[in-house]
């Protein structure tokens, strides 16, 4: 598995020399940083050492005004060199440099003490000691880069420590931090950066995030050399054809299509090197990215950071914040969470209790970036998973509003909610046209009968005069029983009065081929309004048709009522 080793220490300090001491490479490559003697921006070279193995090597600019380009250089790296001048000793960016090691969980690495050729023994022993103290568990080297003093014990301290590192993140889906981007003539969009899971290769389909922007990968290279596919842990150049350099950069991110969420949001478990306020503003690094972010506290140790612009992140990952200086950091809990302050959320996250973090509904693959393999103690459905609690609380709530739902018809709406289709089957109700009933749930009566009865026989008294119900549900679901007949406007009938008047009807029609409301009026005996309500019901029975103010029995009518008769 090939390392990446990232130099960190103050300006002037060494680093880039000492780089070229290793590498024979001066990785200061801009008119810029030769001018000024000053690294601007990261540089890149190959060291090959003693035992044979390979390390990237990437220098980081010291300066103060650059330390968001330190972040970029150094995230992703395996191991770090820590440079120190011998006769300055640590300085400001040798501790911040340090601490954002530290917040990206970069334990391992070594101390070169250089510039030992310009001090003399005594105070070289004093920087060696000062560097002990500063990076207990790191082995510390005096150098030089000027006469090469150093240079072989520290290729041995770099073999030994890069034999006891090594990259776990090979699993994961691909994932590259862009760190670098130009055009090559002929060849088109080069985009440069560390591996950090996965494996890319010549014609794989990635996606470059945030921008959600469709790519195939040309070529790839490791350190100038074509190679069919590159792995985690490798410094790639990777061939964009069809990309234009502007459409892409520093931050953005090569993924494996559909691995990783692209999030607005991070929870984190917080780690402050100076108090961090609730709602503070500062950048959030992630990758190669930084972006404007706020700090929403949730309890001592945690919190949720809300981004101006969205970052491609995974459970795990690390974070570093930064305003003018560096103000602390975190690890990402959960990549892509809803909008939240849930301390009690946090906390389940933090100990690895995805599930536990699941009550209601939440599409399975918004879990993916948190679990390894499938959800396990979840209920699924669908796209749908959900936790064995929730659909017990759902079927109780269902059943209450089911029990209290109107005898007269006792079903109910189900829920409106996305997930209502894959997840309402799942229960023990039947499903009736577009409502829900208790299984085998009839309408009935129950203690409105007396109602019910009062009603028959206010109708049965009026005869064939149509009378006003209010009542309309219980209306409808005694015309169901069969019980009484609703006209229009809210009337009804009793169902004899209904029948005689049925009959009428009958009777006059195939005496007389036809008939007009003012005959029926006088030979029901009834108002205008009545005859015109029954007239109306017969019609929307199928039974007659209107031809201006005359009726006819239908042809289906008349065959029926004779085969009755
Ligand atoms: N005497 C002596 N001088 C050195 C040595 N290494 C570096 N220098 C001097 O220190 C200056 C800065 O060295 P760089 O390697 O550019 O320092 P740096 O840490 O890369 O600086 P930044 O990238 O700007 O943070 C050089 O221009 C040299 O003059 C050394 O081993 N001995
Ligand atoms: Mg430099």
């Amino acid at each position: 598995m090939p390392l990446t080793l990232g130099t960190a220490g103050h300006i002037d300090h060494g680093k880039t020399w000492l780089v070229r001491a290793l590498t024979g490479k001066d990785t200061d490559r801009l008119p810029e940083e030769q001018r000024r003697g000053i690294s601007i921006d990261l540089g890149y070279a190959p060291l090959e050492l003693p035992d044979g193995q390979q390390l990237s090597v990437v220098d980081v600019p010291g300066h103060e005004r650059f330390v968001r380009t330190m972040v970029a250089g150094a995230t992703g790296i395996d191991l770090f060199l820590l440079v120190l001048d011998a006769g300055e000793g640590a300085r400001p960016q040798t501790h911040e440099h340090l601490a954002i090691l530290r917040l990206l969980g970069i334990d391992r690495g070594l101390v070169a003490v250089t510039k030992a050729d310009a001090v003399d023994e005594e105070t070289l022993e004093l920087a060696v000691d000062e560097a002990r103290e500063l990076v207990p568990h790191a082995e510390v080297v005096a150098v030089s880069a000027k006469t090469g003093a150093g240079i072989d014990e520290l290729r041995a301290a770099l073999a030994r420590a890069s034999n006891k590192s090594e990259a776990s993140r090979s699993d994961a889906p691909a994932r590259l931090w862009i760190d670098r981007s130009f055009t090559l003539r002929g060849i088109g969009t080069v985009v440069t950066g560390t591996l950090w899971s996965g494996s890319i290769g010549e014609g794989d389909e990635l996606r470059l995030e945030p921008a959600g922007r469709e790519v195939r990968v040309r070529s790839v290279q490791v350190h100038d050399r074509e190679v069919g596919r590159a792995e985690a842990g490798q410094r790639v150049a990777v061939s964009l054809p069809g990309l234009e350099r502007r459409q892409l950069g520093r931050g953005d991110a090569l993924v494996a299509p559909g691995a990783y969420p692209v999030s607005y949001r991070l929870d984190v478990s917080l780690e402050e090197l100076e108090p961090i306020p609730d709602g503070a503003r500062a950048q959030a690094h992630l990758g190669t990215a930084h972006v404007p972010a706020r700090v929403v506290r949730i309890g001592d140790r945690s919190a949720q950071l809300r981004l101006a612009s969205p970052v491609v992140a995974a459970r795990g990952d690390r974070v570093v914040l930064r305003r003018e200086t560096t103000l602390g950091g975190g690890v990402v809990l959960d990549p892509a969470p809803p909008r939240h302050r849930d301390k009690t959320r946090v906390e389940l996250l933090e100990k690895g209790e995805i599930a536990a973090t699941v009550h209601g509904p939440v599409r399975a693959e918004s879990l993916r970036h948190l679990l390894e393999g499938e959800p396990v103690a979840l209920e699924r459905a669908g796209p749908w998973v959900f936790s064995q609690a929730w659909l017990g609380e759902l079927e109780a709530e269902l059943s209450q509003r089911l029990e209290q739902a109107d005898p007269l018809d006792p079903g109910i709406s189900p829920p409106a909610e996305p997930w209502a289709t894959e997840i309402v089957p799942l229960l023990p109700f039947e499903r009736r046209g577009s409502k829900l009933y208790l299984p085998g749930a009839v309408a009935s009566l129950g203690a409105r009968e007396a109602e019910a009865q009062a009603l028959e026989s206010e109708l049965g008294a009026a005869g064939p005069r149509a009378t006003k119900v209010e009542d309309v549900e219980l209306a409808r679901h005694l015309e169901a029983a069969g019980r009484i007949v609703r006209l229009g406007d809210g009337y009804a009938v009793g169902v004899a009065a209904y029948e005689a008047a049925k009959q009428l009807v009958l009777s006059e029609c195939a005496a007389a081929g036809e008939i007009t409301l003012a005959r029926f009026r006088d030979l029901a005996g009834v108002g205008r309004r009545d005859a015109q309500l029954l007239l109306e019901r017969f019609d929307a029975d199928g039974m007659t048709r209107r031809i201006g103010d005359r009726r006819v029995v239908r042809r289906a009518a008349r065959d029926a009522g004779a085969s009755v008769n």
